[in-house]
């Protein structure tokens, strides 16, 4: 293995600090993969599915206490307390690694550490970015393998001898009494004890690719973002690529590997979780996937909401906290059959009807991503895709419309900034209540938000063409509760509508919080959707409007003067408007 003195160093303090009984550095082979399913399988980590139906495919069942991600438990340590800004937990990194060091002594004994070199993005990209983590979790290096490159390929991509993102993991003793995500963003470094959960533990991901990278992408002058990369061709073969920025579990790698319920448009998957986005000479937006693999939500993934999901998790994936069936296949709710007799829940107990889901809400697949049936031709493509499109969605089930699209740049920063979501299972805590979750990032920046809304307006007047931006909501729910739209497959119909737009051809109507779809311009033929339930789906309600932008002024008043003015000022402009 080429390695630096640098990384050789840094592995060498990790060691000496956690006292592991050996140290086995990772090359990312098929025979490594092998092995560590091999050792999981002997102590009880992973269990085999069905070797005829899920060939290669495992169960993993996490401690019941480590689920999900845990924002309460994450901080971000910077030197200054205003450089994290009022949205991040905030710890001094003296103080931080004081603390951790007390948790990380010792906490590898009688372990093995793994040492993980892995690529973020494609290879021979000039976006990609290297990290090393060390990790006492033969799960967590798993994943790696499937969710980033690993090896070589990695300390190959070094631009420096120093160029790396350092990430030290151990499971410690999984106590939520004894778990942090440490990052700081100075020293290009993640400290994280206590949780083997993916966006916790998988260090590449958010911890790497969006809380550090987002600080690096500032500094450098791009976008580290919680979006999915798309393209939608058309009838006549034409593909336009969209990001979209969407909560934790709210849609992101249901859209990204959509079926189209419309007949000629198709989507090919590019990316499902994050995007990083750079300026290109030409001063076009391009944009590449730096994960490796899908790490999903199961619950309603079926055959009829997203048939490429299901194909694709029939190989080579691990499920963690899913249900199993006497067949020894994964089960979970919503995946379109009854639950089977004797099926065990995520816990390894006998399931009682009506009880508790069998499945974990937040339980997942982590799968390549090279198995979408989806998978774009170009997904690995060095300079990544052209972004001619941007979306913000969440849910929302009042409120926010199905579809509008932002007047210009600084009004689309303006309505990301202004998202507001319902919590889901993939954080603690609690579910379905609304929080200001700005262009789905909340749990992610790496830094002070007001400056993430200021770096978002500089990019734009570096564009030769700023993509149009456009809000979506697939959740928004009629008096009785009942979704108002179909979504899944038949989200594509927006898709088209949004591609139209960008192309100048579909008919839109100016209203105060952005342009709506005229009616009748959004394709509903084949769909059982009355043209009522469309129009009260794109309704905006003066009263709920008024109600929201309220809270919003609450939320914008933390970042005081640092907030960008332009943002304030389409604040003011939007309240105005309904005024009048
Ligand atoms: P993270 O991996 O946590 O970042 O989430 P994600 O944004 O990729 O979410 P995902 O696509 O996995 O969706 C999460 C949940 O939302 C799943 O239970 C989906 O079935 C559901 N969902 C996705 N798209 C739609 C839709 O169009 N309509 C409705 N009603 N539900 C949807
Ligand atoms: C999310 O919570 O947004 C995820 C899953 O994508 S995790 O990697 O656990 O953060
Ligand atoms: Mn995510």
């Amino acid at each position: 293995m080429t390695t630096t003195r640098f990384v050789e160093k840094w592995v060498e303090e990790a060691a000496g600090l956690t006292d592991p009984s050996r140290t086995v550095w990772c090359d990312g082979s098929k025979a490594e993969y092998d092995g560590l399913i091999e050792s999981m399988l002997r102590d009880g980590t992973v269990l085999s599915l069905n070797p005829r139906t899920y060939p290669n495919c495992y169960l993993h069942r996490s401690h019941p206490s480590d689920v999900a991600r845990t924002e309460q438990l994450t901080f971000i340590c910077t030197r200054a307390r205003e450089d994290a800004g009022p949205t991040n937990n905030w710890m001094a990194p003296a103080e931080a690694k004081a603390r951790l060091g007390e948790l990380f002594r010792h906490s590898m004994r009688g372990r093995t550490m793994y040492v993980i070199p892995y690529l973020m993005g494609p290879a021979g990209s000039p976006m990609s970015r290297t990290g090393v983590m060390v990790t006492d979790s033969a799960y967590v290096v798993a994943s790696m393998h499937t969710m980033t490159r690993v090896g070589d390929v990695a300390l190959q991509h070094m631009r420096d001898p120093e160029d790396f993102v350092a990430g030290l993991h151990s499971l410690g003793d999984l106590s939520p009494e004894r778990r942090f995500i440490m990052h700081f963003p100075e020293e290009r470094l993640i400290w994280s004890i206590g949780s083997g959960y993916g966006g916790n533990a998988l260090l590449g991901k958010k911890c790497h690719a969006l809380r550090i990278a987002s600080w690096q992408a500032r500094q450098e002058g791009w976008m580290a973002e919680h979006m999915l990369i798309l393209g939608l061709e058309d009838p006549d073969g034409q593909v336009t690529y969209l990001a979209a920025a969407m909560p934790s579990a709210s849609g992101k790698t249901n859209l990204a590997m959509v079926v189209s319920k419309l007949p000629g448009y198709r989507v090919w998957t590019v990316g499902d979780d994050i995007a990083w986005i750079y300026v290109d000479p030409q001063g076009q937006l391009r944009a590449i996937n730096p994960e490796r693999g899908f790490f999903g939500v199961a619950p309603n993934t079926s055959p009829n909401t997203n048939p490429n999901g299901m194909a694709m998790v029939r190989a080579n994936t691990i499920f963690t906290n899913v249900a199993l069936t006497t067949a020894n296949e994964p089960w979970w709710e919503g995946i379109d059959t009854e639950p089977p007799a004797g099926l065990i829940d995520w816990q390894g107990k006998p399931w009682q009807s009506g009880g508790a889901p069998a499945a974990h809400p937040n339980s997942r697949f982590t799968v390549p991503a090279g198995q979408c049936p989806s998978i774009a031709p170009n997904w690995e493509e060095p300079q990544g895709v052209p972004i001619s499109g941007f979306i913000f969605g969440s849910r929302r089930a009042r409120v926010v419309p199905l579809v509008f699209e932002a007047f210009d740049w600084t009004h689309g920063v303006f309505l990301g900034s202004a998202m507001g979501t319902e919590t889901t299972a993939a954080i603690t805590g609690q579910v379905g209540v609304v929080r200001r979750d700005p262009m789905a990032m909340i749990p992610f920046c790496g830094y002070n938000m007001a400056d993430y809304f200021s770096h978002w307006l500089s990019i734009g007047s570096r564009l030769h063409n700023p993509p149009k931006i456009f809000r979506v909501n697939w959740f928004r729910k009629d008096a009785d509760g009942r979704f108002l739209w179909p979504g899944y497959g038949d989200n594509v119909r927006v898709l088209k509508w949004i591609v139209e737009r960008i192309r100048g051809t579909a008919a839109a109507t100016e209203t105060p919080i952005g342009y709506v779809p005229s009616p009748g311009a959004i394709e509903l033929s084949g769909l059982d959707v009355a043209p009522s339930t469309l129009a009260a789906a794109l309704h905006c309600d003066r009263d709920e409007w008024f109600e929201a932008l309220d809270e919003l002024r609450v939320f914008y008043e933390q970042f005081g003067p640092r907030l960008p003015a332009p943002i304030k000022q389409a604040h003011a402009h939007t309240a105005r408007q309904f005024r009048a």
